[in-house]
């Protein structure tokens, strides 16, 4: 080989290295759209990467309000609204993240929140850090949505 190609050829492994770190630095970020409607999400399942952050874009296409929470799958469903939101106080998946943060219509809100709540025609972006594995529940539970299917699974690997 003459000392040409092989400069020719350290230049060519050059770029793929730099094009392979690119892309790597590009699936750091998780993005995902989810659509609320009666009385279900768009897609009714997710499947995302424990310590990769994620972005999700949230939007409420239907014509009632609707919310978004995403918890840990309960073994037996909490009774009542208050057993609900304290199950949720304790396992929504977002707690363990660092990283949370929310706009709804382009607004920041404080972090500490337990759902995602919009109005028709209202998007949000919520972002955070999915810290364990595990199966969850991205639900909404707005009185009789839960109950009418307005739940979706949400695995973290
Ligand atoms: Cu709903």
């Amino acid at each position: 080989m003459t000392r040409v190609h092989r400069v020719f050829l350290l230049t060519l492994s050059a770029l793929a290295a730099s094009t392979g770190s690119a892309a790597v630095k590009a699936a750091a970020v998780q993005t995902v759209n989810v659509q609320m409607s009666e009385m279900k999400f768009t897609p009714m399942g997710l499947t995302l990467k424990a310590g990769q952050k994620v972005v999700m874009h949230i939007s409420n296409a239907g014509m009632a309000p609707h919310e978004l929470q995403l918890y840990s799958a309960p073994k037996v469903a909490p009774k009542g609204e208050a057993a609900w939101d304290a199950y949720m106080e304790k396992h929504t998946l977002w707690l363990g993240s660092k990283d949370v943060t929310l706009t709804v219509g382009g607004k920041a809100v404080k972090a500490g929140f337990f759902e995602v709540p919009l109005k028709p025609g209202e998007k949000a972006v919520l972002t955070f850090t999915p810290t364990t594995s595990g199966t969850f529940e991205m639900a909404c539970h707005y009185p009789g949505h839960y109950e009418a299917g307005m739940k979706a699974r949400v695995t973290v690997k």
